[in-house]
């Protein structure tokens, strides 16, 4: 095959069209920026799958080949979220499409940029029972931002260019820089026999200028194109307001909060659980009448999903509120009684001035000291008793008493700092700590676009791996993720891992409870029969772990007490790891 000078390639060259193709396509998604590409094998994907193998040789993208698309999904979901890069996921025909969709639903609700290039038959293989041949363009439906079914190319002139410009388009509409909604992206690739043909490409051809300037213009156009939110909403001093940081805040939520002089009600995972209007306890506060019944107005920072105090609040009477989100297009609107939706907000010169007053301060005030107060009581009671005399026999108990909820979660957050990543599962775990961790600047994910166990190990890793590319200290931490049972035995496949592929640093810290110990909060288990409770909600299990690591090759601890938790979360992690903490019912 032969490059002339622009990094076209010549029509033909390969001898397979299929390839061709697939040199332009992925070419293309290179000088536009994509760095990561997750691959499943398969026979009707190979032009693609041998183009990224080449691709990875020449070190113009870091490959991930994974087995199972439900685990190669949501690993490129993980990739995307930590590189802030569109990520593509490559498959072949038939169910392995749709083996993507749970990633695929969670990349939608929480506007994640991720590029499926799903191959397929050419047209006179659809329809006519021929081998592992379904409906493949449109199986996502509304959630992908854009689906084309691109027909098998036959290696006419034009060929190279489709491809660059369905790059361009995929990426375009993936990013969300014109439309503000970010999201996934179907690319159907429809290839005919001969599937591919030898290929060897240098970074000259991928590096070449006919890429990057050209659709650098195309990508930076108008950005505005959603009609009904406020580009900037000012908001004016007067009502007594909260701020809110749900998943996706960052740490503009915390930065408004502070010029406003508001106290600001952060979740765990919101990446706004920081700074002095912090107000970690925030749910048992929203239920206090003299602090949450005379709340007047919510501005909302993205997605708010750990409580029930927060949509009770905004869908009450009275209440007058803001929601801010820089994408997207659907709307955070409990009952419906958001007045205003925003791109953008910051408080105006009269907001600024209210803050200075003494009723301003006490506003504030009175959050932040409430919630510092009752932190204060839980640590206590979860403390050791100190004495300076060495080692009291209370100490001792306390040491090897077996470990708590509230225990792991301040001695996970304890042990995190700003290099590291921390990935809470769903379920009960995420809650506690959202319940009473303290403020800190560190890097929180969790999927909460849809809230499901599933695919959490898989995001783990993406995060784990793209978060140490790039320069240090950024890239020299470790990542850990918080999990139970169920959810870490609902992906457990994604431990697999490829043998020449770089190593996640990655703790998976499990707390192992026998089953799904959330639904025992629930008010039917009160009501219900204890043994069908446990059947078709708690759903127990008595998985061996310690085996489970070894299979896959993962390093396995067990933190029976308090100080096996510290010696293992401060131990340095050089590789995949599973810390297995027992937990009572
Ligand atoms: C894909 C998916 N299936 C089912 C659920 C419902 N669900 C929520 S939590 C949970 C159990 C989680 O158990 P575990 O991970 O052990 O956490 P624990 O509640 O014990 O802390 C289930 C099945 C879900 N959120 N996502
Ligand atoms: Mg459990």
């Amino acid at each position: 095959m032969t490059f002339p000078a622009g990094g076209m390639p010549d029509i033909g060259a390969s001898g397979s069209p299929a390839t061709d193709f697939s040199v332009s396509l992925l070419g293309e998604f290179v000088r536009l920026g994509v760095r990561d590409v997750v691959l499943s094998p398969g026979a009707r994907s190979q032009a693609l799958a041998l183009v990224c193998a080449e691709l990875e040789r020449i070190g113009q993208i870091r490959l991930h080949v994974r087995l199972d698309e439900r685990g190669a999904g949501f690993l490129a979901l993980g990739l995307a979220v930590e590189s802030g890069r569109p990520t593509l996921v490559v498959c072949t025909s038939g169910t392995a499409v749709a083996n993507l969709h749970p990633a695929v639903l969670e990349a939608h609700h929480s506007g994640v940029a991720m590029i499926l290039l799903t191959a397929d038959r050419p047209s006179e293989l659809r329809g006519i029972r021929s081998n592992q041949t379904t409906l493949q363009p449109g199986l996502f439906g509304v959630a992908t931002r854009l689906c084309i079914d691109e027909p098998a190319p036959h290696g006419a002139g034009a060929e190279p260019g489709a491809a660059i410009s369905l790059a361009r388009r995929a990426t375009d509409a993936a990013t969300g820089l014109r439309s503000l909604d970010p999201g996934p992206v179907q690319l159907n690739l429809a290839f005919r026999e001969p599937l591919s043909a030898p290929v060897t490409l240098t970074p000259e051809l991928i590096s070449g200028p006919a890429g990057l300037a050209e659709s650098a213009a195309v990508l930076s156009e108008p950005i505005l194109s959603a009609d009904r939110p406020e580009p900037v909403f000012l908001v004016a001093g007067g009502p007594r307001t909260v701020v809110i940081a749900g998943t996706g805040a960052g740490p503009e939520a915390e930065e408004f909060a502070r010029a406003g002089g508001w106290p600001l009600l952060a979740e765990v995972c919101s990446g706004a659980r920081f700074g002095p209007n912090l107000v970690s306890a925030y749910r048992e506060l929203l239920l206090a009448s003299d602090l949450g019944g005379r709340v007047e107005r919510a501005v909302v920072f993205g997605h708010p999903t750990l409580s029930r105090e927060v949509p009770a609040m905004i869908a009450r009477e009275g209440v007058e509120t803001i929601v801010v989100a820089p994408t997207g297009s659907e709307w955070f609107n409990p009952g419906r009684r958001v007045r205003v939706f925003a791109r953008a907000a910051a408080p105006d010169a009269t907001a600024v001035e209210a803050a200075g007053t003494p009723d301003g301060r006490e506003w504030l005030g009175r959050w932040v000291m409430s919630s510092r107060h009752l932190l204060a009581a839980g640590a206590a009671r979860e403390s050791i008793p100190m004495s300076d005399r060495g080692i009291t026999r209370e100490e001792l108990a306390a040491m090897r008493a077996p470990v708590t909820r509230p225990m792991l979660a301040d001695a996970v957050w304890r042990s995190s700092w700003p290099h590291d990543r921390l990935v809470f599962g769903a379920s009960r775990l995420i809650r506690v700590a959202d319940r009473r961790v303290p403020g800190k600047k560190i890097s929180v994910h969790s999927n909460r676009g849809l809230a499901g166990i599933d695919g959490t190990v898989a995001t783990a890793i993406g995060i784990a791996l793209a978060s140490q590319t790039g320069p240090a200290p950024q890239s020299t931490g470790v990542t850990r993720l918080v999990v139970g049972d169920l959810t870490l035995l609902h992906d457990i496949g994604s431990l697999l891992l490829t043998p020449g592929e770089a190593l996640p640093r990655l703790q998976i810290i499990v707390g192992n409870d026998g089953g799904g110990t959330i639904f025992d909060g629930l008010e039917v288990a009160a009501s219900a029969r204890a043994e069908a409770i446990n059947r078709v909600l708690f759903t127990p299990q008595q998985a061996d772990l310690a085996n489970l690591a070894a299979a896959y090759g993962w390093s396995y601890g067990l933190a029976a007490s308090r100080s096996d938790l510290e010696r293992a979360l401060t131990s340095p992690h050089a590789g995949p790891s599973i810390l297995e903490v027992p937990l009572v019912r």
